[in-house]
């Protein structure tokens, strides 16, 4: 028998238990895909997804150990360490990014913070995207109150910072930066009126009750972010998670279903291991609620899907991107009044 539906949220809610979104995880898979797609239609038009292309403006030799990162100084991978990129190079790769469709320009650093000096060229960075008409993001490791401050002065839109896994798991995957510290930087953040990009990882060996309590932490944030980006573990040679288990399939689908009804009007991203995925499963994964996607062919070190291949199934699926707004009103306005009619209570 049929169980009852997750209701549309009216304002989202921000105190949601695990046992609830272990529930919604359990859920029976139509079940699941049902009721995320009902949210998803009650808050976006279910065929436009956003599109973000990725630039690692500093690669490798960072003094972080995430057990999964080729860029990580403890770990001997395949990635050659590369100095700061210049401005012009940066503006170089935006131009080809906007070009090839992309709307959010995403810049990220293999540092465990940036320090201040650090942050002028970057700063100078995020004036000359913007003036190309794309959006702007950074991800440059742990920020202070101030550093946040000082990139929302220079215009930056989003900050992505990870929460990664739960916090029972974490200790497992990374030593040398705490969860707290994690949500610290993502409170400087939001308080300084920066949109937060923040999601995880899946298939580093977590259990399912660990993605619940990702989610968890996600959607009990004060605010929801504006941008939650679902990775699937890309194994690099070389890291300590090189030859984890794969994550059945089914399961990635459910946590984005679950990201989708938990934190409704937020944009689910499939961020890294689009590579490894059929479109078969990428279209799951759209009909589970997600609509962002980074697109391009790296992401910041690794592969990302080819652009053609991209192309291609936004084609047969006949999604659009969307439109870049530059002044959208509200961080979190949903995109849609209507309400999801098959909702039970
Ligand atoms: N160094 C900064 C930091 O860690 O905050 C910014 C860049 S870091 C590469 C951004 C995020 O990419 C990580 O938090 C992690 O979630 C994701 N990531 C890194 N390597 C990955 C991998 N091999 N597979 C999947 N996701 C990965
Ligand atoms: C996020 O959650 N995923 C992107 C972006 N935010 C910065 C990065 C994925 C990195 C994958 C490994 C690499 O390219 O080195
Ligand atoms: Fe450094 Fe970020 Fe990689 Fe961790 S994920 S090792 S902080 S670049």
């Amino acid at each position: 028998m049929s169980r009852p539906l997750p209701c549309p949220q009216d304002p989202p809610r921000h105190d949601w238990t695990l046992q609830e979104v272990e529930s919604i995880l359990e859920l029976p898979f139509n079940d699941l895909l049902f009721a995320a797609q009902s949210l998803h239609r009650a808050h976006f038009d279910p065929n436009r997804i956003q599109v973000s292309t990725l630039l690692s403006i500093k690669t490798g030799a960072c003094p972080e150990d995430c057990a999964y990162c080729g860029q990580s100084a403890h770990h001997s991978t395949a990635v050659a360490p590369e100095r700061l990129l210049s401005l012009d190079e940066v503006l170089e790769r935006a131009r080809a990014a906007k070009a090839q469709g992309a709307t959010r320009f995403c810049m990220g650093a293999a540092w465990r913070n940036p320090t201040d000096k650090q942050l002028d060229p970057v700063i100078a960075m995020i004036a000359g995207v913007k003036a190309l008409g794309l959006e702007t993001c950074m991800t440059l490791g742990m920020l202070t109150a101030e550093q946040a401050r000082r990139l929302k002065a220079a215009g930056l839109d989003y900050y992505n910072h990870n929460l990664d896994t739960s916090p029972e798991f974490y200790g497992q995957v990374i030593s040398t930066r705490t969860y707290q510290e994690r949500l610290a930087t993502l409170e400087h953040i939001r308080a300084a009126g920066l949109k937060t990009c923040s999601g995880g990882i899946l298939g580093m060996g977590e259990s399912r009750r660990d993605r619940a309590a990702l989610l968890q932490q996600l959607a009990t944030l004060p605010a929801h972010p504006e941008s939650v980006p679902i990775n699937l573990l890309v194994q690099i040679e070389g890291t300590p998670l090189f030859g984890t288990e794969p994550l059945d399939p089914f399961e990635f689908v459910r946590v984005v279903a679950a990201a989708r009804i938990l934190m409704p009007c937020s944009h689910i991203r499939l961020a890294a291991g689009r590579h490894l995925m059929s479109d078969e499963l990428q279209a799951l994964c759209f009909l589970a609620g997600a609509n962002a996607i980074f697109y391009g062919e790296r992401l910041l070190t690794a592969p990302n899907a080819p652009g053609d291949r991209d192309r291609r199934l936004f084609e047969r699926l006949g999604l659009m991107t969307e439109p870049f707004v530059p002044e959208r009103s509200e961080p979190m306005a949903c995109q849609r009044e209507q309400r999801a009619e098959h909702c039970v209570s």
